[in-house]
């Protein structure tokens, strides 16, 4: 098959995997794609979505602490888009009815100011954001199992499902080592600090201005930025409510529906 066709077809395997709710064979098990096609793959899935009028505002990063490598068993940081239709008001519910395994995870999230597309420093962070604020989000793996290789899960965008942000905090708020825990029905299923991303929550804006600057993308002004799972994700069943809370900061929540 001719490269292109072959993106497209794999795109649209991800895509309607996830608009149907039916889970999928990992992509790489009869069909074998590197990194570069892999970001491909994502990018024509999510063209997909656009066509159906979905917009992109922002992008999350994956991997980005020890527990979830391990969890996932999986070596390196990745990167998806966040579109419009995956975004959940604080204290909204969540249908589940759309999705085939969601888990959710701790997070901390960040509020764009100024388009990013090329590398930034560390003194230039504060030009770049607004806001920061606790974050939760849902990754539902089209992929059966949720087992899958570092290009099946960059395919099929990062297992973003959708995601819910605290109140907006200002920027200075000091975020680098927090108590952060996940909590389901009021009971703490998960604790651990905000260190665990890459040291600092703010070295995730750092590399996402690096992945942009390289893949040739650029995270929207007014756009959102997650940093990755500070803990492991724990999987969702409906009728729960879920709650993230950040020692010094509001928390964020919602709760799941069948
Ligand atoms: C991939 C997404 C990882 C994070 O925060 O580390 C991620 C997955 O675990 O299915 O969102
Ligand atoms: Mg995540």
């Amino acid at each position: 098959m001719e490269h292109n066709s072959k993106i497209a077809a794999l795109a649209k395997r991800v895509d309607q995997a996830a608009r149907s709710a039916q889970p999928i064979q990992q992509l790489s098990a009869d069909c074998a794609f590197d990194l570069t096609d892999a970001y491909a793959i994502q990018e024509a899935s999510i063209r997909r979505r656009e066509d159906r009028g979905e917009s992109v505002i922002g992008v999350k990063l994956g991997f980005t602490s020890k527990a979830k490598m391990e969890q996932m068993g999986v070596h390196d940081m990745i990167w998806g888009r966040l579109t419009d239709a995956m975004h959940v008001a604080d204290g909204a519910q969540l249908s589940m009815t759309n999705l085939i395994h969601p888990r959710a995870e701790p997070e901390i999230c960040f509020r764009v100011c100024k388009p990013i597309n090329r590398v930034i420093s560390r003194a230039e962070l504060p030009g770049f954001i607004d806001g920061v604020a606790s974050a939760i989000e849902v990754i539902d793996s089209r992929y059966e199992h949720f087992k899958f290789s570092l290009e099946d899960v960059i395919a099929d965008n990062c297992s973003s499902a959708a995601f819910v942000v605290g109140p907006w905090q200002d920027p200075a708020t000091h975020i680098k080592r927090l108590d952060i825990s996940l909590l389901i029905n009021g009971q703490v299923v998960h604790a651990g600090s905000t260190d665990a991303i890459l040291g600092d929550p703010w070295e995730s804006v750092i590399a996402a201005a690096r992945l942009a600057s390289q893949y040739g993308f650029t995270i929207p002004e007014g756009g959102y930025l997650l940093a990755g799972a500070a803990t492991p994700a724990t999987y969702l069943q409906p009728d729960q409510t879920v709650q993230v809370k950040v020692a010094g900061m509001p928390g964020c929540s919602f709760s799941t529906i069948s």
